[in-house]
């Protein structure tokens, strides 16, 4: 199959980033995309990516990788809240605990979760709620991403719902709380932790461990992360540890100050007058990303291009993506893939076109979804302080030479 000799070329383009040719490589593949560049540093199991921090590492997949359903794992984003990330994991020994208000305290080996439970695999998109923040005006507070805090991957793993029926939940269980690994630098700062509602749960939400056929780079959570399809990434707790089951919810910082949105039906505020109240991001809205060409791109006049990309919504199904060549007045529809990748993947598409005009020209994509619900133009969206799930209308500028 296609996937399986992509692997396989992929291994081999890490396999040069790894030993010194991180520049030539990043330049050779990646063109500076959205005015950033892809860094001249790759981590392990990474090829050099975007690179906002090494330490906590937060890492953006650069634009041209959005053209196919699947990112591949080492080109995949990174984002960690906390520096102090353990540096050594052993499979043989590593167990994930479910405790608190259950029957039967649990400690299960990676070997139990893989050979004793049923196997599950689903396509799911992740996305950082904070994606494209840098599009927000006025600036919004975070970490200023481009288009590329997200990628999608087959995640193979077990049912949550599963491995808490064996557990046992008591009667008065309500939440479920996640925790991460990882360490703060200073201990006044909070643990990542993720407390979920037992009504949240469905027979998608899984643990875990491999990512597109391979164990989970270790940046994406080694050894098992939280898969919560259709739902922004900040409650896919990665490198997972622990499972506690409660009947009281704690107000934790992350998911209690940050990963808001207004409570109003815009879920919108101005910089001057801050929503009084706020509720939680949780699922996806309908988007598009252009994966080719990308800002800057010189394209030849009279020639065949095909505009390439990806959209997504929360697992409603896209129905349509539109593509624009004249600045938004006049819309044609794109080739869509076959969408057998199911409704929580990627949706590839494709557009063919032919400029006939030297100069500049700008590429806009917009996506529709199965409840029509579609993306605004950019100067629609509607502001929120956190800058979270921007979804205006993509585009990118290229030169007709
Ligand atoms: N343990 C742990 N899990 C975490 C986080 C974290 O800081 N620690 N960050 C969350 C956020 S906000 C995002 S966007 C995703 C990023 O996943 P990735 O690094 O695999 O792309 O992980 C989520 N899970
Ligand atoms: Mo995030």
């Amino acid at each position: 199959m296609e996937r399986r000799d992509f692997f396989k070329k992929a291994a081999v383009v890490a396999g040069a980033a790894a030993v010194g040719s991180t520049t030539a490589e990043a330049s050779a593949t990646h063109q500076p995309i959205d005015n950033r560049k892809v860094s001249d540093v790759a981590f392990p199991e990474k090829r050099p990516l975007i690179m906002y921090s090494d330490r906590p590492p937060l890492l953006e997949t650069p634009r041209d990788v959005f053209t196919s359903i699947l990112t591949p794992n080492d080109q995949f984003f990174v984002r960690w809240h906390m520096p102090d990330i353990p540096t050594h994991i052993d499979p043989e020994t590593f167990t994930i605990s479910v405790n608190g208000l259950v029957e039967r305290e649990l400690k299960i080996s990676l070997n139990d979760l893989k050979t004793k439970f049923d196997q599950v695999e689903v396509t799911a998109v992740l996305q950082c709620g904070g994606n494209r923040r840098s599009a927000f005006t006025p600036i919004a507070g975070g970490i200023q991403w481009g288009s590329g805090a997200m990628g999608c991957a087959t995640w193979k793993g077990v049912r949550l719902r599963d491995l808490l029926d064996q557990a046992g939940l008591k009667k008065d269980a309500e939440w479920i709380g996640f925790n991460g690994s990882e360490k703060a630098a200073y201990y006044e700062t909070p643990e990542f932790i993720r407390e979920l509602h037992l009504e949240e749960l469905d027979d998608h939400v899984i643990l875990a461990y491999q990512m597109n056929g391979e164990d989970l780079p270790y940046l994406n959570g080694y050894p098992l992360r939280l898969v919560i399809p259709g739902s922004y990434s900040d409650s896919w707790v990665k490198m997972l540890s622990n499972i506690t089951v409660t009947n009281e919810y704690k107000h934790l910082f992350f998911m209690d100050v940050a990963y808001r949105v207004p409570d109003n039906e815009c879920e919108c505020e101005t910089h001057e007058k801050k929503a009084p109240k706020t509720k939680p991001i949780t699922k996806m809205n309908v988007k598009s990303v252009i994966g080719y060409p990308t800002n800057g791109g010189k394209l030849s006049l009279n020639s065949h291009v095909v505009v390439r990309g990806v959209a997504f919504d929360d697992g409603h199904g896209i129905k349509k993506v539109l593509v624009s060549t004249d600045e938004g007045k006049t819309w044609q529809e794109a080739l869509l893939d076959d969408g057998k990748a199911g409704r929580y993947a990627y949706r590839a598409f494709r557009f063919a076109f032919k400029p006939t005009k030297l100069g500049k020209l700008i590429f806009m994509a917009k996506a529709i979804n199965n409840i029509g619900e579609e993306q605004p133009f950019a100067n629609e969206i509607k502001w929120n302080h956190g800058g979270y799930k921007y979804n205006g209308i993509d585009e990118v500028t290229v030169e007709i030479v």
